[in-house]
């Protein structure tokens, strides 16, 4: 059949290179990092966001209707439980191991800017691999654990294959954490861990969500026998769940997930049946010694969140280029132009936001003069929540964007919003987090982040964005008030303070980017920020209201 003759054929949108297009990125990269620094990796980001916008993405339209495949027995009745993965997460394995997307985190050489400059390579990587970004945030978190844990054999066993820059020898780790009693309650967790008779640890429990079950290794909760309840009587293990000949030991693989979004994801639900295990640090406060990986996949979160958004919105820029209605482009009708105006505003702040955690993170891990690490512990769980919203939104008005196009299938868009879902559910929920805002502020205080505000606000030098610091400064009074509430209170409305701080933050942090644009970025990426900058401060500038009396108590 040919096309019917009197019907118009739409273009589908296009994706150029994705580091050349992203000015944000590369506007935060020229302005935070020396220049030498810059012109070594300029050319690893401009191969890496070729392939991103070009071979990747084709693959990923090609693969689309793939997914991983559990076997469960082999033809002669034998348990195999093998996961086949599609075609572009093998791909993505090997790019990750060869661009360095764990490696270049640790890489002593580049001091504080490691951790901005591998999160500039996984800014590209992430949206064009189909969540592959998964397992590496679990690998950069098991990384971080055993170089940090005090466990020689396991860190020299491990962190060979966790840095590797060889396709062969990379391993990527999984975390196994929730069970069928608790997702976000941890500290109820069931699976047991006892010793056998040659002192081995062996770990029997149910398993219920564990992401990139085809990881090699995973760190995860278990309760030695005789512990007490609750989080303190918990215990991080190390798990090889596969022998050399890549048979499960003592792990049965129940079933993959049949799950809204990720769906390249293999996310499994295992049983153990004793399988063998190390202990990583201790026998006790396995929730607190699991915390710097949930730390760092919460980083890997917002980051997500924010190339999601930015995906989404190149490909509706682009079509709005080609698009025609009305008589015009849709780029010139006013309306939609405005539209993409703000969605582009919320994603900038986004990641002005995120990138400077990011760059916080750096300067934290290398002991930097200038790094305060109970700011980055308040700024992890509120960038989380506040990105993994802001990616939900946005991609719902992506959608949009594209009229009836955006809720087909084929078009590939759905996944993008489908995807983005989940960024507010896993590793802590929005209310969760917006708890763990709260705990670290009564760990720390408040005074950590209000003085990081006070100090960039007051360091802007540019005219017309010092007017965001004239109003924005006495807003930070407001805020400190909110914190003045009964404990009820602040627990009741512990979103409303969380969102606020978050906004607070990225308008800061754009603003300061946008200052210093005016001085290294070329003078359109520096207008552009500025203007942006400005849109957020009038569209945003304004606090979530802290309720004063109690709806919920008439409606439950
Ligand atoms: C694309 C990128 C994303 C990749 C995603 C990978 C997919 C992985 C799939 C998953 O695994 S999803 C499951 C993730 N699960 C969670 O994120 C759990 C959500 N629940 C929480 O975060 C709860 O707040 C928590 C489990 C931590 C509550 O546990 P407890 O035991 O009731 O809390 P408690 O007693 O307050 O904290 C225990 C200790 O941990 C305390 O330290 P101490 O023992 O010294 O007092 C806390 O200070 C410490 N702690 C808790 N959260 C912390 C932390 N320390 C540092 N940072 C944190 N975030």
């Amino acid at each position: 059949m040919t096309q019917p003759p009197l019907s118009t054929l739409q273009t589908a949108p296009k994706l150029g290179n994705q580091f050349a297009e992203d000015w944000l990125l590369r506007a935060w990269l020229e302005s935070q990092l020396p220049e030498p620094l810059m012109q070594r990796y300029r050319p690893r980001l401009e191969a890496l966001g070729r392939l991103s916008g070009d071979e990747l993405y084709r693959m990923q339209q090609h693969d689309r209707i793939n997914e991983p495949r559990l076997t469960q027995w082999g033809p002669w009745g034998e348990r195999i439980d093998n996961i086949e993965l599609t075609a572009l997460w093998q791909h993505a394995h090997t790019l990750a191991a060869e661009h360095g997307l764990i490696a270049t985190g640790y890489d002593a050489d580049l001091h504080e800017h490691a951790r901005t400059l591998q999160f500039a390579l996984a800014w590209l990587f992430i949206p064009s691999t189909d969540f592959y970004g998964c397992p590496l945030a679990m690998t950069d978190g098991a990384a971080r654990i055993l170089s940090d844990a005090g466990n020689t054999a396991l860190a020299e066993r491990a962190l060979p294959h966790l840095l590797s820059r060889e396709p062969q020898k990379f391993w990527t780790s999984g975390q196994w954490m929730t069970e069928t009693i608790g997702g976000s309650d941890i500290s109820r967790t069931e699976t047991v861990a006892h010793q056998d008779e040659n002192g081995q640890w062996r770990l029997t429990g149910r398993k219920w969500f564990t992401s990139a079950a085809t990881s090699e290794i995973a760190l995860t909760l278990a309760r030695p026998a005789g512990s007490p309840e609750g989080s303190r009587g918990l215990a991080l293990f190390y798990i090889e769940p596969r022998d050399a000949n890549g048979r499960l030991r003592n792990i049965e693989i129940l079933r993959l997930k049949d799950k809204l979004g990720t769906r390249k994801l293999p996310t499994a639900e295992l049983w153990l049946n004793g399988a063998p295990a190390e202990p990583v640090s201790g026998l006790e406060r396995g929730v607190a010694a699991i915390a710097p990986m949930l730390n760092l996949t919460r980083t890997w979160n917002a980051v997500t969140a924010c190339t999601l958004m930015r995906r989404g919105l190149a490909l509706t820029g682009d079509y709005a280029h080609r698009r025609q209605a009305f008589g015009h482009k849709l780029i010139d009708l006013p309306l939609h132009r405005r539209t993409l105006t703000d969605l582009n505003t919320d994603w900038a702040a986004a990641s002005a936001a995120t990138l400077s955690m990011v760059a916080e993170l750096g300067r934290v891990e290398h002991a930097h003069a200038e790094a305060d690490p109970a700011l980055l512990r308040i700024l992890t769980p509120m960038i989380k929540l506040g990105s993994a919203r802001d990616a939900v939104s946005v991609l719902s008005e992506v959608l949009e964007c594209f009229g009836g196009a955006g809720y087909i299938e084929d078009t590939g868009l759905p996944q993008l919003l489908r995807d983005a879902q989940v960024l507010s559910i896993w590793e802590g929920t929005t209310n969760v987090l917006a708890l763990d805002v709260l705990r670290a502020i009564g760990q720390v205080g408040l005074e950590p982040w209000l003085t990081a505000q006070r100090r960039c606000l007051n360091e802007v030098h540019d005219d017309a964005l010092a007017q965001i610091s004239t109003h924005a400064l006495p807003l930070l009074e407001q805020i400190t008030a909110q914190f003045e509430l009964d404990e009820q209170r602040t627990i009741r409305n512990a979103r409303a303070l969380a969102l606020n701080l978050y906004r607070f933050t990225a308008l800061v942090a754009l603003t300061r980017l946008a200052d210093q644009a005016q001085i290294r970025c070329d003078k359109s990426t520096a207008a552009r920020l500025k203007a942006v900058a400005l849109h957020f401060a009038t569209l945003r500038m304004r606090l979530e209201p802290i309720e004063q009396h109690v709806v919920d108590q008439a409606l439950f």
